[in-house]
């Protein structure tokens, strides 16, 4: 391989880590060898059937370009739109349904070590599903509500129960064009029986049943795993921890979870912090023992407990590569399967806990909820027993940055009135006054096809700077993370006047970590909380809001952002349009999407582009809604209310509780 080989991340521990084993291969190698396949690029292939695969090229092939059965372009590329989503569908979705299997073993006392560790949380969702709470006892309203919202993913007919959190207007749009969803498993069959060959061969109507599909995801299957998670392992709460792939240490065991379930590893959470565990690892040589969480998983146990996270999609085989980790401990999702080559080369155990993810050459153990502790202890002491195995080699990085975590959405709320007069009116009295341009949820994977990590850093700092507010989630968090933008004074620092000024007055950095991918449904309840609030749309659409997810990868990513743009957010992606061949597809995610939701699904590989793109939708909506013209730099010179080091001193004396 070539010494001078392009390290394409923009994160520094990486590029340092991969610079210094230019020998060994990783995901930048092979997305330089393997050149995407220019008509599947485009959207312009269908593989439906065996009398294809039809490439669909040719001048003029929007019009005239058919395949064998007859399907045109803006079939073909408007089914594979729709094949994404309903694929992206699944995995989130069958997250939110093992979570409600969980939920439901706790219930029943067949997960002795878990428990329902958030009770206000739990009678929040219950009311939701009227589901009576008061004078019950905890583990039968949690049996109701995990058998309420199991039932949900296969519902036949009717709609799913967490639509009606969404404003009534935004529901309307939903039942004017036939998009209220049923159970996400009705949805995901009709997305994939609508799609084969001979059946609906009509682009509009395809790309709706596509956002009915993603809305049974975000309203449901996510919206599910977000709620359970919250009610079994605590709803998040602002808490420091540290990122990059320089905490991993010479000295501890070093153990990865990594995935998107958090079940096991908040087992092993626990574990680690076991005395007879660590005393253990000093009879092996090590200081102690260190655990960092990779991409969602990641996620999930910093918000909760502050465990430092080593990073998104494309630091997996750079954290193997630091020769440190011990075991490196997988459960589902954006596991490339590569890791375990990469593994082979140094002393790493990869084990595979789900049974949905099995990869030759990694430890497989079985995840079973009722033997939780049991198996996190089997892991633990794997790596305890792995470490004397380290050899010399590797690259250990030392760089990490601070970061601050857990903005839950009732967190946020309650920032804004206390427990008691919780709102979102601070938040939006300060966008229909332009001390806030909009809000900005920067979301999604980092991409080895791109400068890895480098477009999430590019516009979190310019939006910000451009008093844009940012939500961030899923490897975006950790992009942001990893380059040091997660603590309120880097942000605020950066942050332009207006912005900077609210967030001191709240309390809040201008860079919000608000968890994993699953959590972007946070986002929706807290465009719906807006709504509600009044001042600014009364429906999530015409919101000063935008979705950005510009180093996108996986289906998930367009599952997600179908259900924001059918919810009434515009979302830019970044890189070319995966169905550019067809014109009328493009048109329908951008315009008519827009004009049925106010939402739009578009694509743009130019970064200035994609922040120029956000501003302008953010600045529209406002002009629509009548809102003051958002003018820079015109504030910033009042009086702070409450400033961050204020704030921090109410914290330290005692973390509140979120009020209902
Ligand atoms: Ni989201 Fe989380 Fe990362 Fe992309 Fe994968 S980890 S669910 S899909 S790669 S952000």
């Amino acid at each position: 391989m070539a010494k001078d080989k392009k390290i394409r991340t923009a994160q520094p521990s990486a590029a340092q880590i991969m610079e210094s084993m230019p020998d060994q291969e990783t995901c930048f190698d092979r997305a330089d060898k393997m050149k995407p396949c220019p008509i599947g690029h485009e959207g312009a292939c269908c593989k439906h059937c065996y009398m294809g695969p039809c490439r669909l090229v040719g001048k003029d092939a929007e019009t005239t370009a058919k395949g064998v059965c007859g399907a045109t372009l803006p079939v073909v590329a408007a089914r594979y739109m729709a094949r994404m989503c309903a694929g992206g569908t699944a995995a989130h979705g069958d997250h939110g349904r093992d979570m409600a299997f969980t939920l439901l073993a706790v219930a029943e006392g067949h997960a002795k070590d878990f428990q329902v560790k958030d009770v206000r949380k739990l009678y929040r969702v219950a009311g939701d599903l009227n589901i009576e709470f008061e004078g019950r006892q905890v583990n039968d309203v949690a049996r109701d509500v995990a058998t309420k919202l199991i039932e949900d993913f296969s519902r036949q007919r009717g709609e799913v129960n967490l639509l009606s959190r969404a404003p009534k207007k935004t529901q309307e749009r939903w039942k004017k064009y036939g998009i209220v969803p049923r159970g996400m498993d009705r949805e995901v069959v009709e997305v994939m029986d609508r799609t084969t060959m001979g059946m609906d061969a009509d682009a509009d109507s395809i790309l709706s049943a596509a956002l009915r599909c993603s809305l049974a995801n975000g309203w449901g299957g996510s919206m599910i795993s977000t709620d359970i998670t919250d009610i079994l392992f605590g709803t998040p709460m602002p808490i420091k921890a540290e990122a990059s792939l320089g905490i991993f240490t010479e000295e501890d065991v070093n153990i990865v979870v990594h995935g998107h379930e958090p079940s096991l590893a908040e087992m092993i959470v626990d574990v680690v912090q076991e005395p007879e565990m660590i005393a253990y690892a000093k009879t092996k040589g090590a200081r102690g023992i260190n655990l960092g969480g990779m991409c969602c998983t990641a996620n999930e146990v910093l918000m909760r407990h502050g465990i430092p996270t080593a990073g998104g999609f494309t630091n997996q085989e750079p954290a193997i590569m630091t020769g440190l980790i011990d075991a490196f401990t997988v459960d589902v999702q954006c596991i490339i399967p590569a890791i375990v080559e990469v593994a082979k080369q140094f002393h790493t155990i990869v084990f595979t806990t789900s049974d949905k993810v099995r990869i030759p050459g990694a430890t497989h153990i079985s995840f079973d909820e009722s033997k939780a502790k049991e198996q996190a202890r089997q892991i633990v002491k794997a790596a305890i027993d792995n470490f004397p195995n380290r050899t010399k080699k590797g690259s250990h990085v030392t760089e990490k940055f601070p970061v601050i975590a857990g903005f839950s959405h009732e967190y946020i709320e309650y920032m804004q009135g206390g427990r008691w007069r919780a709102s979102f009116r601070p938040l939006n009295d300060a966008i229909a006054a332009g001390r806030v341009r909009g809000v900005v949820g920067l979301a999604g994977c980092d991409n080895p096809r791109w400068p890895s990590t480098g477009i999430h850093k590019y516009l979190a700092t310019e939006l910000i700077k451009n008093d844009v507010l940012i939500v961030s989630t899923g490897c975006s968090s950790a992009a942001c993370g990893g380059a040091g933008y997660l603590t309120p004074e880097m942000a605020l620092e950066n942050a332009g006047p207006g912005l900077r000024e609210v967030c001191e007055a709240i309390g809040i950095p201008p860079i919000l970590h608000l968890g994993a991918c699953v959590d972007n449904s946070r986002i929706l309840t807290i465009a719906s909380a807006m709504a509600k609030e009044g001042g600014l749309s009364d429906e999530i659409g015409g919101m000063p809001a935008v979705g950005i997810a510009p180093e996108w990868i996986t289906e998930k990513a367009i599952a997600i952002g179908m259900y924001f743009a059918a919810s009434g957010v515009p979302c830019i992606f970044g890189g070319e349009s995966p169905v550019k061949a067809s014109k009328e597809v493009v048109r329908i995610m951008t315009d008519v999407w827009f004009e049925r939701f106010k939402g739009a699904l578009v694509f743009e590989p130019d970064p200035e582009k994609i922040l120029a793109m956000a501003l302008d939708y953010i600045d529209k909506a406002r002009a629509n809604l009548k809102l003051k013209k958002y003018e820079p730099g015109k504030f910033g010179t009042e009086k702070v209310l409450m400033d961050m080091a204020a704030r921090r001193e109410i914290e330290k004396a005692g973390r509140p509780h979120i009020g209902l």
